[in-house]
C-alpha cells in the first residue's frame, strides 16, 4: 500500500470563511445531524446501552476509562492457517498503537479476484436505498433513469454470499490483531462490500456515505476496521485518508460536540500538515485502522472504487448495521 501525506480535502477547506459562509456551514451541520437522527433513534431502541457510549466514547477520559476494562489477550490462535502469512500481528499492533493505522496488508490474488468479480456482477443498492438496485456497470444508466446522482452502492447482506468474503472475515490474523489491540472482548461487528462512484453528490449524500469529510466512528467504545481495495485505487478513485496520531489525542472542542465530522483545516491545524495519510494501492491492498482516529473516503473523480470492510468492536453488534445499513426516513 502506497501512501502520501497530502490530503486533497485539506487544501480546499483552509479558505478563511466569511460570515455568510459561517451561516451556511451551521445550516449544513444541522442538516447532517438531522439526516442521522432516525439511525440514532433505531440504535437506541435496539440497544439502550448505545446512548452512554454515543455520549461518552467521544471523550478521551470516557474512552480511557473503558479501555481500563479491556481484558488483555495475546490473541494468538495457534497454528491456524492464515491468508496473510507474511504479516506479523505484533508489528501491526505496535503501528496501530503508535499511528492508529497499519498500512501493509495484502490479499492473495485469487481472493481479490473472487471478491472483485462478486462485486462487479452482484446488484448493489444505491445511496443505502433498497429501492435503487443496479449492477455497477449500470451506474450511469441508473442515474440517468432516476434523474439523481448515486454516490454509493452497498451489497448489504449479499456480501456474505461470497465465499472469499467469508474467508477474509474469519481469518485468524484479523482476530489476533483485533484481540491484541482491543482486548479479549474483541468481536466481529461489521462486514460490508460497497462501491463509491464518481458523481456530483449533495452534501447530505456525501455525509451519509462518510465521504469527503474528516470524521471518527462512534459505533462502539473501541473499534478496529480492516479495509481492502478490490480495484486499483489512485488519486482519481476516491482514496481513503487517515490522520496519523488522531486516535489517541483530541481537541477539547471535538470531544464536546455531538458531531463526529469536522472541517479539514481544524484537523490539519491540530495534528499537523504531514499527519494525513492518503492510501493508494493495487487491488488486494489493505490496511487496518482505529476508526476513532479522523479519517474519510474521498469522492471518486474518475473511476469507481470497490472496497471491503471487516470491523471489530467490543459490544454486541447491531444486526441492522452489520452490513453498513443506516435507517432512512
Ligand atoms: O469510504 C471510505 O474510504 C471511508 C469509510 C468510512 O469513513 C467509514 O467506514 O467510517
Amino acid at each position: 500500500m502506497h501512501s502520501s501525506s497530502v490530503s486533497p480535502a485539506g487544501d480546499l477547506a483552509s479558505t478563511p470563511s466569511s460570515d455568510l459562509e459561517e451561516v451556511a456551514r451551521k445550516g449544513g451541520k444541522l442538516r447532517r445531524m438531522a439526516v442521522r437522527i432516525p439511525t440514532y433513534m433505531a440504535d437506541i431502541r435496539e440497544n439502550p446501552a448505545w446512548l452512554p457510549m454515543f455520549l461518552l466514547a467521544r471523550t478521551i477520559p470516557g474512552r480511557r476509562a473503558h479501555w481500563l476494562m479491556a481484558k488483555k489477550s495475546n490473541g494468538a490462535i495457534e497454528k491456524l492457517p492464515s491468508i496473510f502469512p507474511d504479516v506479523d500481528a505484533e508489528t501491526a499492533v505496535n503501528a496501530l498503537r503508535r499511528d492508529g493505522i497499519f498500512p501493509d496488508l495484502r490479499l492473495p490474488a485469487d481472493i481479490t479476484g473472487e471478491i472483485s468479480a462478486f462485486g462487479h456482477k452482484t446488484p448493489c443498492f444505491g445511496n443505502f436505498d433498497r429501492r435503487i438496485e443496479f449492477t455497477a456497470s449500470d451506474h450511469r444508466a441508473t442515474e440517468d433513469r432516476l434523474g439523481r446522482s448515486i454516490l454509493s452502492g452497498h451489497h448489504f447482506e449479499r456480501a456474505l454470499d461470497c465465499a472469499a468474503v467469508r474467508k477474509v472475515q474469519r481469518d485468524p490474523l484479523l482476530s489476533e490483531i483485533a484481540r491484541r489491540y482491543l482486548g479479549a472482548q474483541a468481536r466481529l461487528i461489521t462486514t460490508r462490500t460497497w462501491w463509491s462512484f464518481p458523481t456530483r453528490a449533495s452534501e447530505a449524500d456525501r455525509s451519509l456515505a462518510s465521504l469527503d469529510k474528516y470524521h471518527f466512528d462512534l459505533d462502539d467504545w473501541r473499534m478496529l476496521k480492516f479495509f481492502f481495495y478490490l480495484v486499483d485505487v489512485d488519486q482519481g478513485t476516491g482514496p481513503h485518508v487517515f490522520v496519523r496520531g488522531s486516535h489517541n489525542k483530541r481537541r477539547m472542542k471535538h470531544q464536546l460536540t455531538l458531531l463526529v465530522g469536522h472541517p479539514a483545516n481544524e484537523i490539519i491545524d491540530y495534528y499537523g500538515k504531514d499527519s494525513p495519510m492518503t492510501l493508494i494501492g493495487k487491488a488486494g491492498s489493505g490496511f487496518v485502522e482505529d476508526p476513532f482516529g479522523f479519517h474519510m473516503g474521498t469522492v471518486a473523480t474518475e473511476k469507481p472504487r470497490l472496497m471491503m470492510e471487516i470491523g471489530f468492536g467490543v459490544s454486541k453488534p447491531s444486526r441492522r448495521r452489520f452490513h453498513g445499513e443506516p435507517v432512512l426516513r
